[in-house]
């Protein structure tokens, strides 16, 4: 078989059929659009630290204090990655183990609550997560779980948060979401937590990078822990974090009549051994790379042209007669409902698909439809913000995206939609080096 990449010729010599699917999913992303709001393209530097010799090394515990021999490299590279987090953020203590968001939340409530306490989340079809209390997921199984949502507006409505926290005294409370398209109030949500004596968990798997490059608020100070992916606006490999104040202590102690002060050692523990077995530090490499990346200028005006890029697509969407939840949008996507235009969420999704951009369907606050077939699309533009393109390239691509839904039974128009995308990442390519 004739090598169609400059890279990858090891798998193509030992596993022929790997690569010819490795390469198709190379070839997709490159000549298509991931519109998807929670994914981004990692650089190639990301990607040779997830690829590196860290993947041969178990080192469970944590640096300074493992179970295993050989610990020199896999101590500095976590500490590496720890200190830069810290730094980035301006918190006590983190912990970069977790292999993913969700189990980064599982952490949370195994750290600081008991099976059967109640636990105050954003309602799943007005945007919030799964493991924020979703009934057949582990936090609606083993806990309480009771909800808030958005006003008719589409915007957080704090009198239903107050409400709830005053009828349901949960112990924890949850700020943050998949589909949510407006800034979070932290500050409001800490006061809150603060008045109910409740704890403050902030998920910003979706904003990381956006509050990192100044394009959102923090609620580093406000919650008393946050929890991320590393792999969404962070641009990192497929990984969560979890970051908190406090006073860190021997993380292979149980802390006695622990407070607020032993979070970050709860929290240790919860990942190991509570949890998780030995850390994955090849991806724990690229969680360091990636902090790095995120710490630079370039990084700040990216987070903040995401948005802008995110503010100039909805402005074409509206115009052009689409529903987006809330009016608008504060960050990276754009959640609409794309019924009045004759389709839902999956016919649209599979019609984007077709001019070369990936969104996915989505239920939209309300929603009578099945979630496999809701009413609405999220989308977002991290990944065309990492090919270059600016509000002019978002003004083309939204006027393609609504001709294409518009007339989804037209094959001639889907096609010249198409055509468009096609050039469009020609004109902005990624990974062109490969
Ligand atoms: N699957 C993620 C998302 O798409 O938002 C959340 O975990």
């Amino acid at each position: 078989m004739k090598q169609r990449h400059k890279v990858y010729g090891n798998i193509k010599n030992t596993d022929p059929e790997a690569y010819r699917f490795i390469t198709g999913e190379l070839d997709r992303q490159q000549k298509g659009l991931e519109m998807i709001p929670s994914e981004s393209y990692a650089s190639r530097a990301v990607l040779e630290a997830m690829g590196c010799i860290f993947n041969n090394k178990y080192s469970e515990g944590f640096p300074g204090k493992r179970y295993y021999g050989g610990q020199d490299f896999t101590d500095k590279i976590e500490q590496l990655a720890i200190d830069r987090a810290k730094r980035l953020f301006g918190v006590d203590h983190v912990n970069v183990q977790p292999y993913s968001g969700s189990p980064a939340n599982q952490a949370v409530y195994f750290a600081l609550l008991q099976p059967g306490d109640t636990v105050l989340g954003m309602q799943l079809q007005h945007g919030g997560h799964i493991t924020h209390g979703l009934k057949i997921n582990f936090s609606g199984r083993f806990y309480n779980s009771v909800f808030y949502g958005v006003d008719k507006q589409g915007f957080i409505d704090f009198s239903q948060v107050e409400s709830m926290l005053k009828k349901h005294r949960p112990k924890m409370i949850i700020a943050g979401a998949t589909a949510y398209p407006r800034e979070w109030d932290f500050a409001t949500f800490s006061k809150l937590a603060r008045k109910y004596k409740t704890y403050f968990m902030a998920d910003i798997a979706h904003i990381i990078g956006l509050i990192i490059g100044g394009a959102h608020q923090s609620p580093a100070g406000k919650a008393d822990v946050i929890t991320s992916t590393t792999h969404k606006t962070l641009r990192g490999p497929r990984a969560g974090i979890i970051m908190c104040n406090g006073k860190p202590s021997d993380p292979l102690r149980a802390p006695k009549n622990p407070t607020k002060r032993d979070i970050p050692t709860l929290i240790d523990r919860a990942i190991f051994p509570g949890l998780q077995g030995g850390p994955h530090e090849h991806t724990i490499a690229g969680i360091a790379v990636a902090l790095k990346e995120a710490s630079g200028a370039e990084f700040k005006k990216w987070a903040r042209q995401v948005v802008k890029n995110a503010k100039a697509l909805a402005e074409v969407f509206i115009r052009r007669g689409f529903d987006l939840v809330s009016g608008g949008t504060d960050n990276h996507l754009i959640l609409m409902n794309v019924t009045g235009k004759g389709l839902n969420g999956k016919e649209a999704e599979t019609v984007l698909d077709k001019i070369g951009i990936s969104v996915n369907k989505n239920a939209v606050p309300g929603d009578k439809r099945p979630p496999y077939s809701p009413s609405g699309i999220r989308l977002g533009t991290p990944c065309a913000t990492i090919r270059g393109m600016k509000e002019d390239q978002m003004k083309i691509l939204a006027q393609a995206m609504s001709d294409a839904m518009e007339n989804h039974k037209s094959p001639k128009i889907v096609k010249k939609s198409e055509r468009t995308v096609r050039q469009l990442c020609r004109d902005f390519p990624i990974y062109p080096e490969l």
